[in-house]
């Protein structure tokens, strides 16, 4: 590692992408609530996930026998195998098989991020180890919000804040952005009770509307995970982890 210190910045949603997007190495993709944390929970039990971004995309996958989750505005897209939740993606029996998944906004994030040499997955679940794996990795780094239709949301942003207080905090990294210094202080305001914090936010009224209480809760609980996925070629799985030399 050398002792100069790499950029870490913050971009609230897919539609911005291209005036953030130049010097950064690292992309990670966020969608708190929910398809990111679906995906730690997935990668967790041992499922590798293909994203994609269109319900057509995800038809072919499924003529030719995967299974595909498929969600949009929080509901199961009728005809496909499961949807978006956290909890169903933690179905032992799912082990080992090989999801495709396609969401409103989260699939999207990531398949606008995959032009970056490294994609990572990160949510509030896997926060303390998607913070330790970026300190390793020592690469300029670009968070990336899915929020809503293109708009911002809080918890895609709360998240990204989190991350980016941390490694600011370590200091290997630096912001200069106002998007990263303004996610830190909205982090900084919610840490106590998150769950709280976003009780009036805009998705959590839509998927409580839907009865999604228990996968609220799930996604809105930090570090219940020590899992890192990234995305290689088409399959989103868990990177291996560093043997830390002495
Ligand atoms: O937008 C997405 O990608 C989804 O995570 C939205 S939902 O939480 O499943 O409604």
């Amino acid at each position: 590692m050398t002792g100069e210190k790499k950029r870490i910045e913050v971009c609230y949603s897919p539609n911005q992408w291209h005036l953030y997007k130049k010097d950064y190495e690292i992309a990670i993709v966020i969608d708190v609530l929910r398809a990111t944390s679906a995906i730690c929970a997935a990668v967790e039990n041992g499922v590798t996930i293909i994203p994609v971004s269109s319900l057509e995309e995800a038809q072919v996958y499924q003529d030719k026998g995967y299974l595909v989750a498929a969600e949009r505005n929080g509901q199961i897209v009728e005809g496909f195998d499961m949807g978006n939740s956290p909890v169903s993606f933690k179905n032992p029996e799912l082990k080992g098989k090989t999801v495709i998944l396609t969401t409103t906004n989260g699939t999207k994030a990531i398949n606008i991020a995959r032009e970056k040499e490294t994609v990572a997955i990160a949510s509030l679940n896997n926060l303390e180890a998607i913070c330790n794996w970026l300190i390793e990795q020592n690469k300029n780094v670009l968070l990336l919000g899915s929020g809503w239709k293109d708009k911002f949301n809080l918890e895609d942003t709360i998240c990204a804040g989190a991350i980016a207080d941390e490694l600011i905090e370590s200091h290997k990294f630096f912001a200069e952005e106002d998007s990263t210094i303004a996610a830190k202080f909205i982090y900084r305001s919610a840490k106590e009770n998150i769950f709280s914090f976003l009780k009036a936010s805009s998705h959590r009224r839509r998927l409580r509307k839907l009865n999604l209480n228990e996968d609220i809760k799930y996604c809105l609980t930090p570090n219940t995970t020590s899992v890192v996925p990234i995305l290689q070629g088409d399959e989103i799985v868990a990177a291996k982890k560093q043997l830390v030399s002495e």
